[in-house]
């Protein structure tokens, strides 16, 4: 069996059992969703966002669509990471001098990654058209945005919660300025978080139709005593739209470009009325993974519909299992 690495226990970790009689990897939380419509004032809807235990409590960057539709960045709260409060703010970048800068014209699908002792925000932003920045922050008050380390364009960047010796790795997910009707994970790697090479092609969408048009990171990869358990959306093209569901990978532990296992069914796939229902229905895109490392509790927040955030429950041992059953 897998075991975790470097995982802490979570202080008030989210949880709740897996039903009776349920067959799949992962199960969802009953009060869904743990975010409703509205959360906060100006903002129409929060989805695909991230938290991490912080002090005594959570503290996690949201995407927040106003009621223009343009998505920002808020910082929420939570106590027990089911209940939130939102600062009503958006987000005010500095650069690297402490500066402000002005506002990009949007921010979208945080993801928030603790390297050593600090907080490293990744999320889509505008840079003619949608690309990946990246900021650090302390205190979850002052943000420090790197100057444009990606091009257009590029989205669904997620950095590694360690470093490989003095290297940083992220994977994201090269994209075109729209709906991107493609999408494969790519790793890169850089010493600065400013200059980014050495790509590499970790994995291609599918041949199972429920990822065949395209693939993308979530959650910060997990890491494993025998490699990285790494949450990613795939999507299939129907009829009637995009449907996004959730699927897994396990990537080497000292080479993460190499796939060791790739689960070939999804994990998760819309079914809720607040996941076909929406903004956007047919929609669970999973960004953020708590993990409490004497239990191997998982608990995995996803955006739904775009319209609400979603919670769902699995343990390491359950879902690397799974995956490896049913590997390509
Ligand atoms: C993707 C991203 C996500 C969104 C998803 C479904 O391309 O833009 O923010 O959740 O589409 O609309």
């Amino acid at each position: 069996m897998s075991k975790l690495v470097n995982a802490k226990a979570v202080k008030n970790m989210p949880w709740e059992e897996c039903p009776k009689g349920f067959e799949g990897p992962i199960w969802r939380y009953s009060k869904n969703p743990v975010i409703d419509r509205h959360p906060i004032e100006d903002v129409s809807r929060v989805f695909n966002s991230a938290l991490v235990p912080f002090k005594d409590e959570f503290i996690g960057v949201f995407r927040g669509d106003n009621i223009d539709d343009i998505p920002h960045l808020y910082v929420g709260h939570s106590k027990d990471g089911i209940h939130f409060t939102f600062e009503k703010e958006m987000i005010h970048f500095v650069n690297e001098k402490g500066e402000a800068i002005p506002d990009t014209n949007y921010q979208y699908d945080p993801r928030v990654v603790p390297i050593e002792d600090k907080y490293y925000i990744i999320w889509c932003d505008d840079l003619c058209g949608p690309t990946i920045s990246i900021a650090i922050t302390e205190d979850f008050k002052k943000f420090v945005k790197m100057d444009n380390p990606f091009l257009p364009y590029n989205r669904n960047g997620v950095l590694f919660p360690r470093k490989f010796d003095d290297r940083y790795l992220m994977l994201s997910r090269p994209s075109d300025s729209g709906h991107t009707a493609f999408g494969d994970i790519f790793l890169s790697e850089s010493r600065d978080l400013t200059y980014w090479g050495r790509h590499r092609v970790v994995a291609t969408r599918g041949y199972e139709w429920w990822c065949a048009l395209k693939i993308g990171a979530g959650p910060a990869p997990i890491e494993l005593d025998d490699g990285w358990l790494v949450f990613m959306h795939g999507v299939n093209r129907t009829c009637s739209g995009y449907i996004y569901s959730i699927g897994a990978l396990i990537l080497d532990k000292d080479d993460p470009s190499k796939v060791l296992y790739r689960c070939k069914n999804f994990m998760m796939t819309p079914e809720m009325p607040y996941e076909t229902v929406g903004f956007v229905p047919n929609v669970i895109f999973p960004t953020c993974a708590l993990v409490d490392g004497p239990t191997g509790r998982i608990a995995l927040y996803y955006g739904a519909s775009d319209t609400y955030v979603g919670l769902a429950f699995t343990t390491v041992d359950k879902v690397v299992d799974y995956i490896k059953k049913h590997a390509r």
